[in-house]
């Protein structure tokens, strides 16, 4: 019963990205092979897989019902590197409750948030140690680690509001984050045509 649940205080190491006590948290992993065909360079990917699988991104969530009226918080650790010229990142996802927001802290390194509605509608954010997105109702969003240290960010948003990836099965989203000379550059993804 949520009811009977009972207030919670765990410690988020800013460095590591880890949530202690480790029974009060959930740990999910994303390897390159968990995201075929998100990259541009699908050659890369399948390379990439072959070699060695690696392991993009991990999540820690503490132990929440995932419902309303609760608000579910983690943190995400999406490691640096690189598909072809395209950075590491995130699946990405709507919220399948359209009627539900997120913020996004960034504990360490360096990223950028892209979010994006279904209308048409993009943004891109770069986002530092310090700095804070807030990702409105109904914008789709994906973190990118455009440095070469681990990105971290700790998040909220409300229980139940539940991810619809399937929404970028096809194409993708509007935007990528690739390398130009050396630089990180946001830039429209061409399957878009
Ligand atoms: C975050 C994301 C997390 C991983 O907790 O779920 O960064 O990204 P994907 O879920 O897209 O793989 C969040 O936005 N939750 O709603
Ligand atoms: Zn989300």
């Amino acid at each position: 019963m949520d009811d009977l649940f009972h207030p919670l205080r765990v410690e988020v190491f800013p460095e590591s990205g880890l949530i202690a006590p480790e029974q009060s948290t959930n740990r999910t992993a994303r390897h390159l092979s968990d995201m075929r065909g998100m990259y541009q360079d699908t050659q890369a990917t399948e390379a990439m897989i072959a070699a060695a699988d690696p392991l993009l991104y991990q999540l820690y969530s503490a132990d929440i019902p995932d419902a309303v009226p609760h608000l579910l918080f983690g943190t995400t650790i999406l490691y640096p590197g690189k598909v072809g010229n395209e950075y590491f990142m995130t699946r990405g996802h709507y919220h399948q409750v359209e009627n539900t927001a997120e913020v996004y802290y960034c504990l360490r390194g360096s990223g950028y948030i892209l979010m994006e509605r279904r209308d048409g509608q993009v943004s891109a954010h770069a986002l530092e140690r310090g700095q804070t997105v807030y990702i409105p109702p109904g914008w789709a969003h994906r973190s990118v680690n455009v440095g070469d240290e681990e990105f971290v960010f700790f998040y909220a948003y409300p229980g139940g509001a539940g991810h619809d990836y399937e929404a970028f099965d096809a194409l993708g989203f509007r935007n990528l984050v690739v390398e130009r000379e050396g630089q990180p550059a946001v830039v429209p993804n061409p399957r878009f045509g």
